[in-house]
C-alpha cells in the first residue's frame, strides 16, 4: 500500500469486539476522532486517517480464558510522521503499547519511509569480503573476564582467542570506558595482538570494540577507536535506541562494520501478550537502523529463544527488504562445538557461530577452544559426524570439547 506503513498487532481480549478495537487504534493513533468531525474537516483529514487492513480473529469454540485474540493490521499514512524510527515507533506503538494485552508483531515500511535508511554499510557480504572468507560460517569469540583486568591481560586473552582461528573477536558488552583498559589503548593493544596472531595463522580478524559512553560522545568515540585501528564496533543498540544506531551507521566517517548486541531485548520480546516480536526488534529494525551483524539468543544454548522466533529473526535479517544489504545472523549464548551441526542445519553457512564460555572454558585452553569450533565447522560442512571427526589426528581440541559438553542432536 503505497504511502503507508503497515503495523501488525496481536491483541488478546476475552470479550472485546475486535472490529471496534481495530478502528479505535486506526483513528485514535492518527486523527484522534472521526465520527464527531464536521464533513468539511473530514475531507481535510482523510489523508491522515489510519486504515484497518484486516482482522484475523482466533476464537476457538470453548476457548479458555486468555486464549482469544486477533491479529490486526493497520495502515498508517506516511504523511503523519517524519522518516525516522522514533517517529514511526511512537506512532504505531507509543501509547498503544501500554493499552492492554497487545504485541507489535511486524512493521511493513513504505518505499518512501525506507528510502531514508541506507541500512547496513557492509552487511553480510561486506563482512565476508573484509575477512576474505566466502565458503564457510564465520566464527566469533567473546572476551570474558574483562572487568578489573589490565591491558597486558586483555592483549594476552586476545592473542589466545586469535590463535584459535576465529574470524571476529568482540568485547564483552559489559566492558565500558575504564582506567585499566581505555578505548584507544585497548584497540591498539588488541590490534597489535591481532597482527601478531595473523603472522602465525595467516588469518584476517575483525575486533568489535564496545562503543560506549553518553550518546552525545558516541560518534567521536567511534572515530577515535577507528583512528586507533578498530576495524569493527560492538553497540548495545537497545540501551541507546535504534535512531542512535541509525546515526552511527549513516556516518561516513564510521566506515567499519557494526555488530548489534541484544542486551535488554529480554525486557521487550518474550511475552506473547506485550512488547515487540523478536523478528521485528532484533531483525527488521536492527537491519533498517544499519547493523551489519546482529546477535540474538539461539534456540540451543543457555539463553533460549524458541526456534520459530529464532528463524523469523534470521529471515528478517536476510530476506529482501527495500534493497537493503542483508545483516549477518549471530545466534549466541551458551554455544559450544557440539551445537555446530544444529546451527548449520538451521542457519546454513551464512551464520556467525559465536561463543564466549564455549571457547575460554575449553579444557585445553582458549586457543584450543577456537580450534575445536573450526574443526566442528569443517566436519559439519564435510558431512562428517562430530564424533567421527573428533577421532581424526589433529582434532584433539574437538574431542576434548565433545567430552566436556557433548553433542546436541536436535
Ligand atoms: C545473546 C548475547 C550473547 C553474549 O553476549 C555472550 O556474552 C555470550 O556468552 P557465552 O557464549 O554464553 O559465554
Amino acid at each position: 500500500m503505497n504511502g503507508y506503513c503497515i503495523a501488525t498487532y496481536r491483541a488478546y481480549d476475552d470479550k472485546a469486539d475486535f472490529g471496534k478495537k481495530a478502528l479505535s487504534i486506526a483513528v485514535g493513533l492518527t486523527v484522534g476522532s472521526w465520527t464527531e468531525l464536521p464533513e468539511t474537516q473530514k475531507a481535510n483529514m482523510e489523508k491522515h486517517l489510519g486504515k484497518v487492513i484486516s482482522i484475523d480473529a482466533h476464537e476457538p469454540a470453548g476457548a479458555a480464558p486468555g486464549e482469544r485474540y486477533a491479529d490486526i493490521k493497520i495502515a498508517y499514512p506516511d504523511l503523519n510522521f517524519s522518516r525516522d524510527l522514533p517517529a514511526l515507533l511512537v506512532t504505531v506503538f507509543g501509547k498503544l503499547s501500554m493499552d492492554g494485552r497487545i504485541k507489535l508483531l511486524d512493521l511493513e515500511v513504505s518505499e518512501h519511509f525506507a528510502s531514508a535508511f541506507p541500512g547496513p554499510k557492509f552487511g553480510l557480504n561486506g563482512v565476508r569480503e573484509l575477512l576474505g572468507v566466502q565458503d564457510r560460517p564465520l566464527l566469533m569469540s567473546i572476551f570474558k573476564s574483562v572487568i578489573g583486568y589490565d591491558l597486558a591481560n586483555l592483549q594476552d586473552q586476545f592473542y589466545k582467542q586469535a590463535l584459535g582461528g576465529v574470524d571476529l573477536i568482540k568485547d564483552d558488552e559489559i566492558l565500558f570506558e575504564n582506567p585499566l583498559t581505555p578505548l584507544e589503548k585497548r584497540v591498539e593493544a588488541c590490534m597489535s595482538a591481532a597482527r601478531k596472531a595473523e603472522e602465525e595463522t595467516g588469518q584476517k580478524l575483525l575486533y568489535a570494540v564496545n562503543l560506549t559512553g553518553p550518546t552525545s560522545r558516541l560518534a567521536e568515540n567511534a572515530r577515535k577507536a577507528i583512528q586507533a585501528g578498530a576495524n569493527a564496533l560492538l553497540f548495545n543498540v537497545l540501551a541507546y535506541g535504534f535512531d542512535v544506531l541509525h546515526e552511527l551507521s549513516s556516518d561516513p566517517a564510521i566506515n567499519v562494520p557494526i555488530a548489534a548486541h541484544p542486551a535488554m531485548a529480554g525486557a521487550i520480546y518474550p511475552s506473547p501478550h506485550y512488547g515487540i516480536s523478536a523478528s521485528l526488534l532484533l531483525g527488521k529494525l536492527m537491519r533498517l537502523a544499519g547493523a551489519d551483524l546482529v546477535l540474538f539468543p539461539s534456540p540451543y544454548g543457555s539463553v533460549v529463544m524458541p526456534k520459530e522466533e529464532n528463524l523469523a529473526v534470521k529471515d528478517a535479517l536476510m530476506s529482501p527488504l527495500h534493497g537493503l544489504r542483508t545483516s549477518f545472523p549471530v545466534p549466541s549464548a551458551g554455544i559450544h562445538p557440539g551445537l555446530v551441526p544444529l546451527i548449520l542445519k538451521d542457519f546454513g553457512t551464512d551464520v556467525v557461530v559465536n561463543a564466549g564460555g564455549g571457547i575460554h572454558g575449553h579444557p585445553m585452553g582458549t586457543a584450543a577452544g577456537g580450534q575445536a569450533f573450526r574443526q566442528a565447522i569443517h566436519a559439519s560442512l564435510s558431512n562428517v559426524p562430530l564424533r567421527e571427526a573428533a577421532e581424526h589426528p589433529g582434532n584433539e581440541p574437538l574431542k576434548a570439547a565433545i567430552d566436556a559438553w557433548g553433542i546436541k542432536e536436535s
